[in-house]
């Protein structure tokens, strides 16, 4: 089986040969030639388009040219780790962890907009869950997608998880309260709710995703315990606003950042992080259910710079 590494940094790959090709990838692994002023400039230009936003990118070029400037024979490889620790301590705190279940169910709301991956992250969530040993339930809340119920329905199937769905056109409210109703019946650990992806901007959604929270907390108060914006990380800079304007309208707990095996980019959460404090809590980094990982800082700033995670530290994620 391939590392959890292995995977990730295969998932980055897109990311990476641009900083490759500038730190000098020499046979398998690069880093052996030295930089010059013209690879330096190159490199900033590779960073600014990252979409790690202005302050990162400044502020790992920035070591990297205070290295160079104390030593001209600089070699790619320790830029490339002098970027990948600054970004390690930029994202200091940016792993979001639930190390175990306060309530029962514990309730997980997933929104973004239309396309970010939401139903598809339920099912995988759904599936992390129960191979974890908990019993997971899904609510169908995307009424308003005529095809949505059908494709959560053959994820849930085929995972074998209890799914609660509406008619289309059905209230996406009610589908809520039901679940929760379901789960807390059922006894499930976790109830996983997929919700609808119209545009941020239409104001019909914020509302019906604040009637979601009202209803479920007629249940329970606390609820939903977390509300998790699922974010296409191959869309750049403008997931930013989007994380912007979800946190503000419905209060978010953290992210899930999508299509990082697709992204030229992937920065964006970085930006996210550092601007709106929201922790990463897992990865897409494929279109299989099994394709989401937790999110590992130190896994992901040695996947952008092309770095190995030492074993010991892999194995010991
Ligand atoms: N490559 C890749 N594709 C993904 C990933 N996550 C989701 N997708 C794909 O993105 C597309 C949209 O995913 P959905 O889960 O339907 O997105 P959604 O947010 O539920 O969309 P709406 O219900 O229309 O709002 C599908 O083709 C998924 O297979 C990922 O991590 N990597
Ligand atoms: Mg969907």
């Amino acid at each position: 089986m391939r590392s959890f590494f292995a995977k990730f940094k295969e998932g980055l790959k897109r990311t990476t040969p641009t900083f490759q090709k500038i730190f000098g990838k020499v046979g398998g692994l690069f880093g052996s030639r030295t930089l010059d002023a013209g690879s330096i400039d190159e490199l900033e230009e590779a960073l600014y388009g990252a979409d790690f936003g202005v302050e990162t990118a400044d502020e790992i070029i920035g070591e990297i040219r205070a290295a160079f400037k104390e030593r001209k024979e600089l070699r790619g490889l320790e830029a490339a780790q002098i970027g990948a620790r600054v970004l390690k301590n930029v994202l200091d705190g940016a792993e979001g962890r639930i190390d175990s279940f306060a309530h029962k169910p514990e309730v997980i709301v997933l929104v973004g907009v239309n396309g970010s991956g939401k139903t598809t992250t339920a099912a995988k969530l759904a599936k992390l869950y129960t191979d974890a040993g908990h019993r997971a339930i899904v609510g169908a809340c995307d009424t308003f997608r005529a095809a949505a119920n059908e494709q959560i329905k053959i994820w849930c199937d085929r995972l074998g998880v209890s799914l609660v769905a509406s008619q289309h056109g059905a209230d996406s409210a009610a589908v809520a309260f039901d679940a929760y109703a379901a789960a807390a019946r059922r006894g499930a650990d976790v109830l996983l709710l997929d919700t609808a992806g119209r545009l941020h901007n239409k104001e019909g959604l914020m509302r019906e995703l604040q009637k979601i929270r009202r209803v479920l907390q007629k249940h329970d108060a606390a609820s939903p315990h977390h509300a998790w914006l699922v974010v296409d990380g191959s869309i750049g800079s403008n997931s930013i606003e989007q994380a912007r304007v979800f946190h503000r309208e419905f209060g978010l707990t953290g992210v899930i950042v999508t299509k990082l095996d697709g992204s030229s980019r992937g920065g964006a959460l970085v930006g996210i992080f550092r601007e709106i404090g929201l922790p990463v809590y897992f990865v897409g980094l494929g279109e299989k259910v099994e394709d989401l990982q937790p999110f590992s800082v130190s896994h992901y700033a040695d996947a952008v710079f092309g770095l190995e995670t030492s074993e010991a530290e892999a194995q010991a994620q």
